[in-house]
């Protein structure tokens, strides 16, 4: 028989449950209390713990399930439902949840707790004891559902413990909470019922928690992303477009992914706040009001005012704007508009107070008025009082000719904290253009800095000078080849101050040094994308010589991934390769070829936005440490660079795309270096015979087989960077695309030397294997639980990695993936465990 409306209501205070079933609810608060309250991406539907009154749930037959009238610490009711038949034959229990409405959502989440008795435990009762239940669920759109058949009813999963609890754990009043999470989509209706079946277990269900999950509205990059429901499957990411928020305008359009799991994903694109408006704090905001205004001279019909430009104008102030009214007439008040930072207010009474408010006006609009200052005309009185004023005209007089001169002083000196930039001369100008710079109208093309005759005019060219005061450096965060790179901060008139990066050129440097050092700062300035690094400016007016550029929080790439090794979904990984490649698209649309693409010269930001760096110029590469000069006497990056270009220097945008490959491969292997210790010699052999590296453990077919075409050795079939976006995009979009992981047989026969990290030789301990794995932290642990040798290692299940404390879901897989890839091997005859 089904579960019908006709069963009984689940009575609140049951008959008394027979011997030790009673002691249950005893011990449920100090387990009620651990419970977690839901994180903010996740939307309750039901919270059973949290429904004051009846929570209309009906249990058939009436003898099955009981609600036990329990209440919490603060007197609220706890549902909590207890079923313990365990004696007897047949049991089939219903306890039917009422209707949840889905709010829209297509995928849903059931969170359980509840305890379970060892079967094992119980006396007598082995026979008929069971130690699960099943949940089900119903979809309708209304609450005329739940007269339906038990057969109508959809299964979600049998549920066991994990823990069941014994007679001596409730004489030690040791309560073993189990929290299962099962989830159930698409749904299609509007709702829904779930129904809890027991066919002869001992359980306490202590607590249901229905909920969806969403991607919270955030605002990045300028753009508001809004609320986001999760998509209907597991693996779905959602494309949502963000729209810019108010004074900003789009850079390249605004998009994130919500993920099923309501993270929001690879951000692409951004806004930008329009000319005149600043971002601070994820808003673009004009003019700041005015802070300080003095009085000048007052007479008995006039005021003088003088003020200073604000904080932050954000923009040239065009003219301010002085609103004043006698106090308490506010609704009878004048304006004047000044384009000078004073004014005079006459035709006032004598002997009353004025109330002034001044706003400064730049391209973007007013700014916020400024505070209320208050000033009161002189009386009328006898002539010696006019005499009272001569000691303030003569103050204000003098402040105000010394104020004049420091002003003068300070725009003549050029010490104002900004951007100068060099004059050009027309001549120059028109120099530059006849060097076959010829911008074409939406063509932007790169401009060799040797082209300069001079190379300090590229610089000044492509290059905003920042005066050195306005620059903090505040550490030193790692070492260039031309001097220390360290952190600091920039405050430039107008603008908050922000963190940057900032090189240095060491002293007593020679005039090749500079000029090299300065070259990357005449490239950098070139450009302008969201994954290309950008340059604030530089010092060359005073000593050290600095180049000023964003600041990437989380550092080089190469060095990032490895401290955060498998700590990252594919999706998280593939963004950071998606903007790795847009950046290059931008490049090579630019005719600019990187020539040392690679890991170490990607920065990763806060938000793991990758941006390409290290732009040298002679391109030569004197400043990275893996190049290695060829018998042509050039130094190059071996490993990340493309055949022909090692053999006959044919550095194109297609060997770029060969790095890209090699950077790939870095990105999904998290650090590793590519062909592992191989000689450079080595490598170059075994490339030119056409092996190539394996696919990275846990690699996504698709993006391994974009490995390989990057690795073509004609270089017209390697894919262009536009391509490689596309492809990428794609992948994003289409994230199930991305479960086909290369096997781990094939990528075993792929291998191209045997000098692998993983599966390619005997481990002769757990130690090496683990450290081989780069999973080296767990050995204590696997040692203490009795996993010494590989032969018992090979025995490991997911759940025996739980237990030891495993929790990382990439550590999991890297260590189950490398059993599997060594028992694989063990069944080919290839490598003895
Ligand atoms: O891995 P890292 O911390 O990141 O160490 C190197 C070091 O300076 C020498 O290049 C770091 N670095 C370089 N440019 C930047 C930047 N724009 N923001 C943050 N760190 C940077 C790099």
């Amino acid at each position: 028989m089904g579960p019908r409306g006709t069963g009984g209501r689940a009575g609140r205070a049951g008959a008394p449950a027979p011997g030790w079933t009673c002691l249950l609810p005893l011990l449920l608060c100090t387990a009620l209390r651990s419970l977690r309250a839901s994180p903010g991406s996740e939307v309750n539907l039901l919270d059973s713990r949290t429904v004051m009154g009846d929570l209309g749930w009906i249990a058939y037959p009436k003898n099955g399930w009981e609600e036990i009238g329990e209440v919490d610490e603060n007197y609220a009711p706890i549902h909590t439902y207890q079923v313990c038949k365990v004696m007897e034959q047949n049991q089939n229990n219903w306890l039917l949840t009422s209707w949840i409405s889905n709010e829209g959502a297509s995928r849903i989440f059931i969170e359980l707790k509840f305890t379970l008795r060892d079967c094992n435990s119980l006396p007598g009762g082995l026979g008929t004891c069971k130690e699960t239940f099943n949940m089900y669920y119903f979809e309708s759109d209304d609450e005329d559902g739940r007269n339906i058949k038990e057969n109508q009813y959809i299964k979600i999963d049998t549920i066991a413990a994990d823990e069941s609890f014994t007679e001596l754990d409730l004489g030690d009043r040791v309560m073993k909470l189990n929290t299962e999470v099962r989830d159930v989509g698409p749904l299609t209706k509007k709702g829904f019922y779930l129904a809890f079946q027991d066919v002869g277990a001992c359980i306490a269900l202590v607590s249901v928690r229905v909920y969806y999950k969403k991607c919270p509205s955030v605002i990045r990059n300028l753009a508001r992303f809004p609320d986001t429901i999760t998509g209907a499957d597991s693996s779905q990411l959602l494309e949502v477009s963000g729209v810019c928020i108010n004074h900003s305008v789009t850079e390249e359009a605004p998009k994130m992914h919500c993920s099923a799991e309501g993270e929001w994903l690879v951000p692409i694109g951004k806004c930008l706040c329009k000319a005149g408006y600043e971002e601070k704090n994820n808003t673009c905001q004009a003019p700041s009001p005015v802070s300080s205004v003095k009085k000048g001279k007052i007479t008995k019909n006039s005021i003088s005012l003088s003020w200073q430009e604000p904080d932050r104008p954000n923009g040239i102030i065009l003219e301010y704007e002085i609103k004043y009214f006698e106090k308490d007439q506010e609704t009878s008040y004048t304006i004047i508009k000044s384009k000078e930072t004073a004014i005079t207010a006459d035709g006032l009474k004598p002997g009353a107070a004025y109330v002034f408010q001044i706003r400064a006006r730049t391209a973007a609009g007013y700014g916020g008025f400024s505070r209320r200052f208050e000033f009161e005309t002189s009386p009328v009185l006898a002539a010696s009082s006019d005499q009272s004023q001569i000691p303030i005209i003569v103050v204000s007089v003098t402040v105000g000719v010394i104020l004049l001169a420091v002003v003068i002083g300070f725009l003549l000196s050029g010490r104002r904290c900004g951007y100068s930039k060099a004059k050009q001369d027309p001549e120059e100008e028109k120099m530059h253009f006849h060097n076959g710079h010829i911008k074409l109208p939406g063509v932007r093309t790169y401009i060799d800095p040797h082209t300069y005759e001079d190379p300090n005019q590229a610089v000044h060219e492509f290059a905003k000078e920042i005066e050195a005061s306005c620059i903090t450096i505040e550490r030193v965060i790692g070492a260039g080849e031309f001097g220390e790179v360290c952190s600091g901060r920039l405050k430039l008139q107008g603008k908050r101050e922000f963190p940057v990066a900032i090189k240095t050129l060491k002293v007593g440097y020679t005039e090749k040094q500079r000029r090299d050092f300065l070259g990357e700062a005449s490239i950098m300035g070139q450009f302008d994308h969201p994954n290309i690094i950008h340059l604030e400016g530089v010092v060359t007016k005073s000593k050290p010589v600095m180049i000023v550029t964003e600041y990437m929080e989380n550092g080089s790439l190469d060095t990032f991934l490895k401290k955060n090794d498998g700590q990252f979904t594919v999706i998280q990984l593939v963004g950071m390769l998606r903007g790795i490649a847009s950046g290059m698209k931008y490049l090579s649309d630019m005719g600019y070829v990187h020539r040392d693409l690679a890991a170490r010269n990607i920065l990763i930001n806060s938000n793991l936005v990758c941006k390409v760096s290290d732009f040298g110029l002679s391109r030569v590469l004197e400043d990275d440490p893996e190049a290695a000069y060829t018998t042509r006497g050039g130094k190059i990056p071996i490993r990340w660079t493309a055949p022909e270009a090692i053999a006959f220097r044919k550095f194109t945008s297609a060997s770029d795309v060969w790095s890209y490959g090699i950077v790939m491969w870095e990105v999904m292997s998290y650090g590793e270096r590519p062909y592992w210790e191989m000689t450079n010699q080595d490598v170059i052999k075994a490339v030119e015979e056409g092996y190539r590296l394996p696919s990275p453990m846990d690699c996504p077919a698709a993006l391994y087989q974009l490995m390989l075409d990057c690795w073509q050795k004609d270089r017209n079939s390697r894919p262009k960077f536009d391509e490689i976006v596309s492809m990428l995009d794609k992948l994003i979009r289409n994230p199930s695309s991305l479960k086909t992981l290369v096997n781990a047989s094939s990528r075993v026969s792929n291998l191209l030397v045997e000098h692998s990290p993983v599966g390619s030789g005997a481990y002769r301990s757990v130690g090496e294997w683990l450290e081989a794995i780069k999973m080296g932290r767990y050995t204590e642990i696997f040692m203490e639980n009795g996993y010494s040798s590989m032969d018992a290692v090979a025995q490991v299940t997911l759940e025996d990695l739980r237990r030891l404390g495993v929790t990382l879901v990439g550590h999991q897989k890297k260590i189950m993936n490398s059993l599997q890839e060594m028992k694989v091997q063990l069944v080919n005859g290839m490598v003895p465990l």
